[in-house]
């Protein structure tokens, strides 16, 4: 993955800043303590136009998060939503590009009481390729788990607890594999280290429920729609291990990951060891789809002016 590319401004607690001068205090809760929640968005380069994808679902579920750990966001969802089109547009950026928003308990005090601690917010854009390899990746599942909804909500999209991510991706780079999947602590399927997974058995799409303690994704509900639409079946439903062997196809997604097909798992080629023709064809309408080219998801974009 390529290196953070700079943009011009970053806004921080109501302000536009020069990318160098957006900066926090090293004793900032948040790094501490994993103390913050975040949101990652995909807007695409298209025809001339930008448009910004599921913009909405994005921030409302920044506002979730923030809600579960008792974090109130000084601003409406309507705010951020213009602020993230504002930001896009004052960076004059004119390509693909990824969008992170952050909400995190700031400087004050160093106790694990974060409720006198202010919140801050902060909004980045920059441009942004691939994160898997398009071709599609290699995976080992981790022998770290994915941790339980009894002790960190997954539905909370928090910072904390991506360092059970990280574990389970540096274990995986450094075993030779491109990414890990996580089992749940009952042993089933999870997840990706920062992505669903999907299944594909007899010409029907399996995804891990939302008790397999998984991010419940954007992307993942949009596939659920898409592959509807195109009249496949669609179950969410617990996964076993041994399924991730035996299935015909096998794909991640997430706003990063995009639709990345999954060729090989512990060492198992799935299907032919090439991504297969239902993944195929549900990435190549969401390809279209997040670049305006189909009519009928157009309520997913949010054109930006530029
Ligand atoms: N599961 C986890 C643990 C994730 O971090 C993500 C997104 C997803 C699933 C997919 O969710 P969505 O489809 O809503 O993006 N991960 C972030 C992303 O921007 C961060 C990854 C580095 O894709």
């Amino acid at each position: 993955m390529a290196a953070l590319k700079k943009t011009s401004w970053i806004w921080i607690d109501g302000e536009f800043k020069p990318w160098d001068e957006a900066k926090i205090h090293v004793l900032t809760h948040a790094l501490h303590y994993g103390t913050g929640v975040f949101e990652g968005i995909r807007a695409y380069m298209s025809d001339g136009k930008i448009y910004v994808f599921r913009l909405k679902e994005h921030i409302e579920r920044l506002f979730k998060s923030a809600k579960i750990y008792f974090m109130d966001i000084p601003y409406t969802i309507e705010e951020i939503c213009r602020i993230v089109i504002e930001l896009i547009r004052v960076n004059d950026v004119r390509e693909d590009c990824y969008i992170r928003p952050i909400v995190f308990r700031g400087y004050g005090y160093i106790g694990l009481n974060p409720l006198n601690n202010p919140i801050q917010v902060a909004i980045a854009v920059f441009p942004f390729g691939k994160y898997l390899s398009s071709g599609g990746v290699r995976c080992c599942v981790s022998s770290w788990r994915r941790i339980p909804g009894y002790s960190l909500p997954p539905q909370a999209k928090a910072c904390g607890n991506y360092i059970n991510s990280v574990l389970a991706k540096i274990e995986a780079l450094k075993s030779g594999y491109d990414e890990a999947i996580l089992l749940d602590d009952k042993g089933y399927v999870s997840e990706g280290s920062g992505e669903n997974l999907f299944i594909v058995k007899d010409g029907k799409l399996y995804t891990p429920p939302i008790y397999s303690d998984i991010l419940e994704g954007i992307t993942r509900a949009s596939i659920i729609e898409i592959a509807s639409d195109l009249g496949y079946e669609v179950y969410e439903r617990p996964i076993a291990r041994v399924e991730l062997y035996t299935c015909d196809e096998a794909f991640f997604t997430g706003t990063a990951a995009e639709i990345t097909p999954i060729l090989e798992i512990d060492g198992r080629k799935i299907g032919d060891g090439e991504e297969g023709p239902i993944t195929k064809r549900i990435r190549c309408m969401f390809e279209e789809a997040v670049r305006g080219k189909l009519p009928s998801y157009m309520k997913w974009l949010t054109e930006v002016s530029i």
